[in-house]
């Protein structure tokens, strides 16, 4: 399969998805597939909820300081990078699916605005469950639900640094793994690579102000936040 069909696959429809689900509350509506396809100038996508609506899990100010100076610092730094380059002709997703290629400005920069793009869609005020496939593929990969999160946090938690946890599905199977800094694991150069579903920022900016050192609190709280219909939707992708 073609890398750009893989990647349409991963997150075509999620835009379109969102405008039917259960995200009517939704003030705005991202289009995955455009934040994909997205080449220089590239731009700071919207919250689809307000700063506090994730309060008390994760707080006002820090929703705000990590979207409106950390995203917008890595679409900032990206832009910079690739300017007056032949890589403001490609897509984010050309980047990033290549980015052993690419300067270490354009991987850290890169990943950092694919990233977060991801991240605001898996974050929801509302209450949501997996799909009964989705439920059925973890329970056959990692025994229970619980046992998941059990899995999936220690990988969280044990991430030296700052990086991201990730939930990926690679050959029929859910893998649960980790990437340092920006990377994720659609970079050529990721230990492993597959279709991520879930991602977790672990970085320090993502909960120091609320939660200082204890990073397990926060992600304890995640949970209780998480949109498993965008990582049911995700799934269903790729699932195929
Ligand atoms: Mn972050």
């Amino acid at each position: 399969m073609k890398r750009s069909s893989f990647l349409q696959r991963t997150l075509g429809l999620v835009g379109a998805s969102f405008l039917f689900s259960s995200f009517s509350s939704r003030k705005i509506s991202v289009d995955f597939s455009a934040i994909n396809a997205e080449s220089s100038p590239f731009s700071l996508p919207a919250l689809p909820y307000s700063f506090e609506a994730l309060e008390p899990s994760i707080d006002r100010l820090t929703m705000e300081i990590h979207h409106d100076r950390h995203h917008k610092a890595y679409v900032d730094n990206l832009n910079k990078a690739v300017a007056n380059t032949p890589m403001a002709n490609l897509s984010l997703e050309e980047l990033i699916v290549n980015i052993s290629k690419y300067p270490v400005a354009v991987r850290n920069n890169g990943g950092g605005h694919w990233n977060h793009s991801f991240f605001w869609q898996l974050l929801t005020p509302s209450k949501t469950n997996p799909s009964q496939e989705l439920q059925n593929q973890i329970i056959k990969d990692f025994g229970s639900i619980e046992n998941f999160k059990t899995e999936f946090t220690k990988a969280a938690t044990s991430r030296f640094g700052s990086g991201w946890a990730w939930l990926i599905f690679k050959d029929g199977k859910l893998i649960i793994s980790s990437t340092p800094n920006q990377d994720n694991p659609l970079m050529d150069l990721a230990d492993i690579k597959g279709n991520p579903i879930l991602g977790l920022d672990v970085w320090e900016h993502a909960y120091y102000l609320k939660y200082q050192n204890k990073r397990a609190d926060y992600i304890a709280s995640f949970w209780n936040i998480l949109n498993w219909d965008f990582v049911s939707s995700q799934f269903a992708k790729v699932n195929k």
